[in-house]
């Protein structure tokens, strides 16, 4: 008998979607980092095993739309919510829950057309007691089919959270997988490499320019041994642009070679890769389409 169906991670910015994604599929399929916001589309990662394909939908932080690109983002996750099979959760449990979480997972658990799991994430953070009192918030929920309390950091409980989500989906007799048994996203590499040159910039620069950020791949021209890869790298302001750039243009000799090291990785072979800084101060209410 054989499983396979879709998975939609969903919950606040920062709370640990996409390092859980990443543990869950055990590559990494989508960019982490301590910023808010740093998933902007719906990001695909794919678990194969003999009998079962889980398919994991990554999405951006939920969060209240202000420009065009907030826009775009929440339209990635209702679209997720509209499409999957299981709904997963997050919350993280070294914050305090606000209203709106707590009515969203309430919203959720109700929905007949959706099986939603919570899932406590960042649980090696705090103590036992603290995450007692922490798992009381949810107890007059009904309607979840699970609640996990996990850390994708360490790997705690994860292994727990796929048995759940195997239980909740439909058996068949034929292997009626989407994917093929080796992929694990369907991301395209140029897509990746230019998610890892945002995410090293956004691990390097202040709270302020993340949010004002953008990859827009220019070259991406390939040999058998070797990739030629230009990208803009957009910022909002042209003091963000000197401060991107750094002191004799370090910082961004910074964000270049770290982003290298994981492209090569990547691609499996060497790569040229140049970063030019550009402004473009209205970009986040321009029309946003990033794949
Ligand atoms: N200690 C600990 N930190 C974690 C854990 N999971 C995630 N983090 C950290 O939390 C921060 C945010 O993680 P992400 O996976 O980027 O969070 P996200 O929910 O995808 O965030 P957005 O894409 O902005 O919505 C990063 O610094 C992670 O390293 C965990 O289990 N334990
Ligand atoms: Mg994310």
């Amino acid at each position: 008998m054989f499983k396979t169906g879709y998975v939609g991670i969903v919950g606040k910015t920062n709370v640990g979607k996409s390092t859980l994604v990443n543990a869950l599929v055990g590559e990494k399929v989508s960019i982490v980092t301590p910023k808010t916001q740093t998933t902007r589309q719906n990001i695909t990662g794919i678990l194969t095993r003999e009998n079962y394909q889980i398919v994991f939908v990554d999405t951006p932080g939920i969060h209240k739309s202000q420009n065009n690109l907030d826009r775009f983002m929440m339209k990635n996750v209702r679209s997720a919510i509209g499409s999957v099979d299981i709904l997963v959760y997050v919350v993280d449990c070294t914050k305090k829950l606000d209203k709106h979480e707590l009515e969203n997972i309430t919203k959720y658990a109700l929905d007949e057309s959706l099986q939603t799991i919570l899932v406590v994430s960042k649980i090696d953070l705090i103590s036992k007691n603290a995450l007692l009192s922490f798992l009381a918030n949810f107890t007059e929920i009904k309607g979840l089919k699970a609640i996990l309390p996990l850390s994708a950091r360490r790997g705690l409980n994860t292994k727990e959270l796929i048995t759940e989500i195997l239980k909740l989906l439909p058996e068949s007799e034929e292997k009626n997988f989407v994917y093929e048994d080796d992929l694990y996203t369907d991301s395209s590499v140029r897509f990746m490499s230019a998610e890892i040159v945002r995410e090293k910039a956004l691990l390097k620069l202040n709270e302020e320019l993340p949010h004002g950020l953008a990859i827009e791949i220019t070259k991406f021209d390939e040999t058998d041994t070797i990739a030629y890869i230009d990208m803009d790298l957009i910022c909002e302001k042209e003091n963000h642009k000197s401060i991107i750039l750094g002191k004799r243009g370090e910082m961004l000799k910074e964000i270049g070679t770290l982003a290298r090291v994981d492209i090569e990785n990547l691609l499996g072979k060497k790569i040229m890769l140049k970063i030019f800084v550009k402004v473009d101060k209205n970009w986040r209410q321009k029309k946003i389409s990033m794949v």
